[in-house]
């Protein structure tokens, strides 16, 4: 089942429902997103070429260069995903 389907990505969604959404792919639980687990996150939104956004994402969003997103890192991704891919994310 969809957790949330591709109408409704122009709904609003706040950033800690989108944090929640994204923790839930990190599959092996270190509390980071790899770019496997992005892929999955992105394609779980609904997003096309999945794949290239979580190179795209990453490549922005990994402040520390670890090739990660932290939980810390997810603000910008978030951030990113807003401004770039016009997601309508309430930022708090
Ligand atoms: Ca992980
Ligand atoms: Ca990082």
């Amino acid at each position: 089942m969809p957790i949330w389907s591709p109408k409704s990505v122009d709904l609003p969604i706040t950033e800690v429902q989108l944090k929640g959404l994204l923790k839930r792919y990190d599959k092996n639980g270190d509390g980071r997103l790899s770019r496997a687990e992005l892929r999955e996150a992105f394609r779980g939104l609904g997003l096309n070429f999945s794949g290239w956004r979580a190179g795209q994402a990453l490549r922005h969003s990994d402040r520390n260069g670890d090739g990660y997103i932290s939980e810390e890192e997810m603000k910008e991704l978030i951030k990113y995903a807003a401004s770039k891919w016009g997601f309508s994310v309430t930022l708090c």
